[in-house]
């Protein structure tokens, strides 16, 4: 096996921003230094199935030797660990739990929908654009619904929080996925998540760790190359 990383906060992830860029974001959000180990997924190195031998996926985050496994349970870990401010996630129960919600609809729902997208083609894919565009339909009306007059991408203070974290993820990414697969994010069809996904593409933070457009676009068009031929 590799040696194993020795600084006491260590994230194994990839480039892409995919959702493993959650991690990174959180830890910058708070000011944590850490080491970064990239991993080719292609290839996984041995430490990552040590770390994760349930998953065999990253993020994985190892803090003083220990690992912490699945991106949510990760940034609740960073919140609940790290307690100083910015909080990650809402104090009070009934706003954490709606944002909880929402943040797996977003996993469960919306990412996979994103996948179909880019591995169909043809009616299949036109179907599964449409099927991602009535989810984020739901995403939009339910997200105004529990939070009214207020975004809950960002804190008071204008710092990204756990929802806008997570969102970040494949959709702040979308002019590459525009570019290289499909229109994933309509302006017709859902110009409020358009409208959530840009304010959130502004943020300083998420602007710092956004991968390069055009690697990104290399690597989704081989990817689609590779899997529609
Ligand atoms: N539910 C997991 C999903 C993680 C995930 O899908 N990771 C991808 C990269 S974005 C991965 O490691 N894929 C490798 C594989 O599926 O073999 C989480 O939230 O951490």
């Amino acid at each position: 096996m590799e040696q194993k990383p020795n600084s006491e906060v260590v994230v194994f992830g990839t480039w892409a921003n995919s959702i493993s860029g959650r991690v990174e974001l959180a830890l910058k959000l708070k000011g944590i230094p850490y080491e970064y180990v990239e991993e080719d997924l292609a290839n996984k190195s041995e430490l990552l199935l040590h770390y994760n031998p349930v998953h065999k996926k990253v993020p994985v985050l190892v803090h003083k030797g220990r690992p912490i496994l699945e991106s949510l349970v990760i940034l609740e870990y960073i919140d609940e660990n790290w307690t100083f401010p910015p909080k990650i996630l809402p104090q009070e129960p009934f706003e954490r739990a709606k944002i909880r919600f929402w943040a797996n609809f977003y996993d469960q729902k919306i990412i996979p929908a994103i996948y179909t997208i880019g591995g169909s083609k043809g009616q299949e894919r036109e179907k599964a654009i449409e099927e991602l565009s009535e989810l984020l339909g739901v995403f939009e009306e339910g997200i105004q619904k529990d939070f009214p007059g207020k975004s809950p991408f960002f804190d008071d203070d204008g710092n990204v929080s756990f929802l806008g974290i997570v969102v970040n993820s494949y959709a702040c990414s979308y002019p590459a996925f525009h570019e290289a697969v499909a229109m994933i994010i309509s302006s017709e069809k859902n110009p409020t998540f358009l409208s959530w996904v840009n304010s959130l593409r502004e943020c300083p933070l998420i602007k710092e760790t956004l991968p390069d457009h055009d690697r990104l676009v290399d690597r989704l068009k081989a990817f689609q190359a590779r899997i529609l031929s």
